[in-house]
């Protein structure tokens, strides 16, 4: 879209003649009231006193009113303010008071009368048009302003121009003016700052100076601010003419840090052209950007700037930003570099970095840290936050005067991710502050494959910083200089107001995702133009040789100057042999470890404490420290109790915590505890924060006034946000570990909104980023009939995530095995069920000589429970953590009579709370029977019996007959429409595709097409939504064509199948996965004839939906009897692409089916497989061939009822050659094989078969390459289990019995503690009656789903295939 450009444009320039010596020149320079502008709207000339003769008078009274009320006589000033206020003509005026010497100097200023104005009316009214003139610039310029470097798109999405933006003379019309009026001079408002040193212009030079100020490159978006003064501000920065200027020198360094960002690019691309780098062409600027932020910061006072960014980019900021060596850069390049020290070497987009350095600019000490980040796009902002807030309370920087954040966005991620607003609603709470974070957006104009229009509904991917008033500067990234400005004002902004500001870097990305990816199959006009597109280097080189700012050699020189300086790192980088990741910290811990990074020991002190100090802290807790205050009777009762406690040597859970905190104070330890309601405590047992019942606001936390020099206590209530909150305490304890720092979720089951920050960060950190962090979850948890929604903290999810392998026997005769043990770990999980322990195992946390972090199920009923407390005893010098309480009873005195042993964690069985339960069960016995059928939000009419019973209990064949599957086949490999030019590289892969067809085979994207195409013609509405679903994240899908030819014109094949088909809904969706998957589950609702899939981009995304996945898809029946058959898509496989994009966490979601791995179901009972799938709570699937992905697609609708079917799909199986299935195999007859047998050599021989291997998906193709490698076909049979869950059981009995001599064993390529081992194990055991062992070939327990190292993930398989063809590797164990 071209924007009309706005009349002044066309209008003549402003002469030196033209300004106009006015009326009001010789007033002395505006005392600016900044007040609200009023409307003088009234009749004038209906007052008495008005005549003809006077107006000029009455005009000149109103000017110098408007500019400040005062300096009027008060009888004006009222007369003003009435008509201001809509009083009706001739009652405005009120009788003027005696003239005061005030009023007199201002009729002393009208000067002569000059000749009569007739129509004073009119010129106020104009007066009145041409503020309104000037504000709708303030407010809508920006939607005008030129922001795109294409020229092709509307950053605001909306190709219009607002009706009060002069585009053109007649639009003056909207205002009551004309073309006559441009040359009219007008008075301007204290609300402008167009006028310089003028304070009145002809409107023409007005309309030009808006249009300089808010058209041009920069729009600025800031009218929402309620704050004047701020206002204020930002009208000054860009609306002061001559604002805009730099020196030669400043352009000169802007030119070389261009220089240096392009080239930065540059280099990589020819070095290793064929790699992806998330390069930054289209947005060069965002270097010289973010320099110049930092060097305006630096000059006014920071010397410590925390950074997050995302992958865009990434690598430039390192280099030419934070200055990492660029030999360290260029040798994460080297596929066989070998780690040197624990971590993931998963560096070049993950990885963060510290440097301390003198800032060139201003000469001062800067430090930079950008923080290690997950591929969770948004995830590390509140960490970012968090470690900011911690280091300006570390060096007291209670203003954020010293240290300082910037957080990098990409546009989709910044409007998609729910984060985003989370953080930003903690950006002005006294206790997570961080007093102004500077956002800039490297926006694009594009997410992955998706235009902007279809992930967002924002007019500009920045609105959500509006919640909080931020500024938001958006700017035409082709201009340097403008970008240049609007850094610096942002800078400025942060260092005056304390507050957010947003720079908007409005660009282009030059080519597609990543530099492997096609973006001409989706976007191709866009790249059309991207293509010609001039870089931003050459254009503002251009126009400084043009300005003589620097001549054509000079230009060159400093491009060869950088290009010399990359070439000898990288003749460096060759000698780097080693990777170490240490030298990847973003936050050292000077003096914790030892220089080379080990604990300063292996041992923990005693945990207990003197009796003396127990004392103090339990008589503190249990007062009011401060004079005059008035606490709750309530809380007095309370207060009293625990002194009662205290007096009798005794503590409950919340004395224990005391006392724990209270010691640690003592011994200088910083304790900061956030969540949710925690200052009184969601079970008001807590109490840190008294509240005087008399004086508003007046509180007291005791616990800073235990010692004298005591460490400070912290205790914050914390906005309603799990994941930013989480996040932000793991930033807070990432700066220090010489803190304790806790969050407490409301109850355990709300962790899971903070997944992500609990997956990528917490479980892996140390294992990824070799950072260690002694983070502690409070999670209240137990089973105390309050229902699904608040008992669990799924303990079993932490504790599948813990690295130690369950059958492997430690050393326990290793000297401080328990510390060494605590060492190795990557958490610690404990759930304890004595208040001693609970304060041991807190104070522990920090005497450790190393951080790791605690995760502890905490109790609800305890809290109270009469017999849930410790003595004093338990908590003195010499007394440590039990990590296991033996029994102390008389069973323990006579341990030969014990008949059973029962092992058990946290609340004890009978609890007073259980009785209450007991109690209103009782009451509730008059209710006999629970309809819950009543309570169903979506019947579907007719699909079930009317006693809600499925229709049948079998499965039709999900087949297709020859000409179904050739039709949909030549469907999907051609365009059937008229005129409509797709991509070469498109008609390639549909010609591909058509071969296959011909040769009745079909890939996984043509088996999608099938079972889609066919449900279509079988009136089954299909809707498949996610992420870049449309072309598909791995380009194998192409749903959508792109005509090459005509702008926005595609077409959908999928829609050209049959006469009178469903429709196929498709759609990219914004980059969140919360909102669009609880979309699509509720869409999938509705009916039950339909398909609604949700993909994944990759299959680790799910975990910012994991609310959505917890709390309805998987216990939705359970619930609320409500049956929902949405399909999750869940790219997954170990294809040594790091810990960010291996894993769709299978072992998560078998972990949630509801069968019971210890029972072996009736293998006999007719329709067993259907009577299984409809007993499950969801089906878990991962198919090997493409066939079965079909199948599996089309039973989920042919099925009499509906269950949630998750699937894991490949990534490379995509395009492997192997991966093919036969149209013979989708025939009518054929069906889904929930298990794959052994169908070579080895099933002719079973007899001979020593080895049975069960596996699941992709890795089928590497074991059976390696045994035809090895030459075992005859020896080793594979199994492939295809439908995990319900698990076949009686499939699987039939292999086992069919190779009686063969050992089982399973193999995974996933870690031992993921993947489908633990889920697998024991039901294979429970079919074979625990006949055998069932062994496990695969990768070692760990903390991260994947190695981010190459070499070591190749290493990793092959152990993985040496173990499962070696035919003694588990001769030792048996
Ligand atoms: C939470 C999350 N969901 C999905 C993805 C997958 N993903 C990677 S990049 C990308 C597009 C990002 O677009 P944008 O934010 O505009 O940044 P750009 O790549 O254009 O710089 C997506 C969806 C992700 N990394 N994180």
């Amino acid at each position: 879209m071209f924007h009309l450009r706005t009349c002044a444009a066309k209008l003549r320039p402003l002469t030196a003649s033209q300004t106009v010596k006015t009326f009001s020149q010789n007033r002395p320079a505006a005392a600016r009231t900044f007040g609200q502008i009023r409307c003088y709207t009234a009749p004038v000339a209906a007052e008495p006193f008005l005549s003809g003769t006077s107006s000029n008078y009455v005009e000149e009274m109103y000017y110098a009113w408007l500019e400040n009320p005062k300096s009027v006589h008060k009888s004006w000033d009222i007369f003003f303010r009435n008509t201001n206020a809509g009083a009706p003509p001739g009652t405005a005026y009120q009788s003027p008071l005696p003239l005061s010497p005030g009023s007199l100097s201002a009729v002393a200023r009208a000067g002569p009368l000059v000749e009569a104005q007739p129509n004073v009316d009119k010129l106020v009214e104009d007066h009145l048009a041409v503020q309104s003139l000037i504000r709708a610039y303030q407010i809508r310029g920006h939607h005008v302003a030129q922001l795109d470097p294409l020229g092709i798109l509307d950053a605001d999405l909306d190709s219009s121009v607002p009706a009060d933006i002069i585009s053109s003379t007649d639009k003056l019309g909207f205002y009551g003016l004309d073309e006559s009026d441009l040359d009219k001079v007008f008075h301007l408002p204290t609300t402008t700052f167009i006028g310089g040193q003028e304070s009145a212009l002809p409107l023409r030079e007005i309309i030009r100076r808006l249009e300089m100020a808010y058209c041009q490159h920069i729009g600025v978006e800031f009218m929402f601010i309620n704050d004047l003064e701020q206002c204020q501000w930002i009208r000054q920065k860009f609306e002061t003419p001559g604002v805009m200027q730099f020196t030669n020198e400043e352009k000169r360094t802007l030119l070389a840090r261009l220089v240096r960002s392009t080239r930065f690019e540059e280099f990589l691309q020819r070095k290793w052209s064929s790699e992806k780098r998330f390069g930054l062409e289209g947005c060069e600027v965002l270097i010289p950007a973010l320099k110049t932020i930092i060097d305006k910061s630096s000059e006014n006072g920071v010397d410590y700037v925390i950074m997050g960014m995302p992958h865009r980019g990434r690598l430039n900021v390192l280099a030419n930003v934070i200055r990492k060596e660029l030999e360290q850069i260029f040798c994460q390049f080297d596929s066989k570099l070998e780690a040197a020290d624990e971590g993931s070497g998963d560096v070049k987009y993950h990885l963060g970095m510290y440097h301390r350095r003198i800032n060139r600019v201003t000469d001062r000490n800067i430090t930079l840290s950008l923080v290690a980040n997950p591929s969770h796009l948004e995830a590390a902002d509140p960490v970012v936050m968090g470690k900011t807030k911690a280091e300006q309370f570390y060096c007291g920087d209670t203003e954020g005067k010293k240290v300082m954040s910037i957080l990098l966005h990409g546009d989709a991620a910044f409007a998609g991710q729910g984060i985003v607003y989370e953080t930003f609603h903690l950006s002005d709470l006294p206790s997570y502050t961080t007093h102004g974070t500077v956002h800039v957006v490297v926006n694009n104009q594009i997410g992955f494959t998706t235009d902007p229009r279809m992930a967002r509904s924002s007019p500009y991917p920045t609105d959500v910083a509006r919640v909080v008033n931020a500024p938001i500067f958006h700017v035409n990234s082709d201009d340097p200089e403008a970008v240049m400005y609007v850094c610096k004002v942002a800078a400025e902004w942060r260092s005056t107001f304390h507050k957010d500001v947003v720079v908007d870097l409005v660009c282009y990305r030059r080519n597609g995702h990543n530099e492997m990816d096609e973006p001409m199959f989706t976007q191709p006009l866009m790249y059309k133009q991207i293509r010609k597109q001039k870089p931003v280097l050459q254009k503002y080189a251009e126009l400084l040789v043009s300005q003589g700012v620097v001549n054509q050699p000079e230009y060159e020189e400093e491009i060869s100057k950088y290009d010399k300086i990359c070439e000898e790192a990288f003749a460096r980088s060759k000698d780097e042999k080693i990777l170490h990741i240490k030298h990847w910290l973003d936050s050292p811990w000077p003096g914790f470890f030892t220089l080379d990074g080990q604990p300063r020991s292996m041992t923990c002190p005693s945990t207990g404490l003197t009796e003396d100090i127990l004392t103090h802290i339990g008589n503190v807790a249990s007062s009011v420290p401060v004079e005059d205050f008035t606490i709750h009777g309530g809380l007095s009762r309370i207060l009293k109790t625990r002194g009662e406690l205290v007096k009798n040597r005794t503590v409950d859970w919340a004395l224990a915590e005391y006392m724990a905190f209270g010691s640690l104070l003592k011994e200088g330890i910083h304790i900061r505890l956030s969540g949710q309601d925690v200052e009184r405590g969601t079970f008001s047992h807590r109490h840190h924060v008294l509240h005087d019942q008399n004086v508003d606001k007046r509180t007291c936390i005791p616990m800073n006034h235990l010692w004298p020099n005591q460490a400070p206590y912290t205790v914050c209530n914390s906005s309603l946000s799990e994941y930013g909150v989480l996040g932000f305490e793991l930033g807070f304890a990432m700066a220090s570990p010489n803190a304790l720092v806790l969050w407490e979720a409301q109850f355990g089951d709300f962790h899971n909104t903070a997944q992500c920050i609990i997956d990528q960060f917490i479980c892996p950190g140390q294992a990824k980023w070799v950072r260690q962090n002694g983070i502690v979850l409070l999670l209240p948890h137990g089973m105390e009939g309050m229902g699904p929604e608040h008992s669990s903290a799924r303990p079993e999810r932490f504790l599948q995530m813990c690295n130690d392998d369950p059958d492997v026997l430690p050393d326990l005769k290793e000297a401080n095995f328990d510390i060494n043990q605590l060492y190795d770990c990557n958490w610690v999980v404990v759930n304890c069920s004595t208040p001693g322990n609970f304060f041991h195992v807190l104070r522990r946390q920090i005497l450790l000589p190393f951080r790791k972090p605690l995760i502890i199920f905490t109790p609800k009923s305890l809290l109270r429970h009469p017999e849930a407390r410790s003595n004093f005893d338990e908590m003195l010098p010499g007394t440590h953590f039990q990590r296991v309480i033996p029994e102390d009873g008389p069973a323990a005195q006579n341990p030969g009579n014990v008949k059973r042993l029962l092992f058990c964690t946290g609340k004890e069985e009978i609890s007073k709370y259980d009785k209450i339960c007991e109690e209103a069960f009782a009451r509730s016995k008059d209710e006999k029977i629970l309809h819950i059928k009543h309570w169903l939000d979506s019947p579907w009419p007719g699909f079930f019996t009317l006693d809600g019973q499925p229709r049948s209990m079998t499965c039709p064949s999900t087949g297709l007959t020859e000409d179904i599957l050739t039709h949909i086949g030549n469907v999907a490999s051609s365009v059937p429409v008229e005129d409509f030019t797709i991509h070469g590289g498109l008609s390639r892969i549909l010609k591909t595709r058509g071969e296959l067809v011909k040769n009745r085979t079909v890939d996984w994207a043509l088996a999608e097409y099938m079972a889609f195409g066919s449900l279509l013609k079988e009136g089954i509405h299909i809707r498949l939504s996610g992420q870049d679903v449309e072309r598909g994240t791995f380009s194998h899908r192409h749903h959508v064509l792109h005509d090459q030819n005509v702008d926005k014109r595609t077409c959908i094949p999928m829609n050209h199948l049959w006469p009178n088909q469903a429709p196929y809904t498709v759609c990219n969706s914004s980059l969140s996965e919360y909102g669009v998957l609880g979309f699509e589950l509720g869409f999938a609702m509705a009916s039950p004839n339909a398909l609604v899939l949700w993909e994944a981009q990759f299959g680790d995304f799910h975990n910012t939906a994991q609310c959505i996945i917890d709390q309805f898809i998987c216990p939705g029946q359970a619930k609320w009897v409500r049956q929902n058959g949405i399909v999750l898509l869940l790219p997954h496989g170990m294809e040594g692409m790091g810990p960010e994009h291996s894993s769709a966490r299978p072992e998560r979601f078998l972990q949630m089916c509801n069968d019971d791995p210890d029972v072996l179901p009736d293998l006999k009972e007719a329709n067993f497989d259907i009577n299984q799938l409809y007993d499950c709570n969801w089906v878990v699937v991962n198919c090997s061939t493409p066939g079965n992905f079909f199948h599996v697609l089309r039973r989920q609708i042919l099925l009499p009822f509906r269950k949630p079917l998750i699937i894991f799909t490949p990534k490379s199986l995509l395009r492997h050659p192997e991966a093919r299935s036969n149209f013979d195999e989708m025939l009518p007859g054929t069906h889904f094989q929930r298990v794959i047998p052994e169908d070579g050599p080895a099933a002719q021989n079973p007899g001979n078969v020593k080895r049975l291997l069960f596996c699941t998906g992709k890795v089928y193709y590497d074991l059976t390459r390696e045994r035809k490698a090895r030459d075992m076909v005859e020896q080793v049979a594979i199994t492939r289990i295809e439908q995990l869950s319900p698990f076949p059981f009686d499939l699987l009995l039939q292999e086992v019995q069919k190779y009686p001599s063969a050992e089982l064993a399973w193999c995974q390529e996933e870690h031992k503690n993921q993947g489908y081992y633990d889920y697998v194990k024991p039901r294979l055991r429970t079919t074979i009656s625990r006949a055998k062992p069932v062994w496990y070939a695969g990768r070692d327990p760990a903390a991260a789903p994947a190695t981010g190292n190459k070499k070591t993930h190749l290493t990793e398989l092959q152990r993985l295939l040496d173990t499962a063809f070696d035919l003694d590797a588990f001769k030792n164990f048996s």
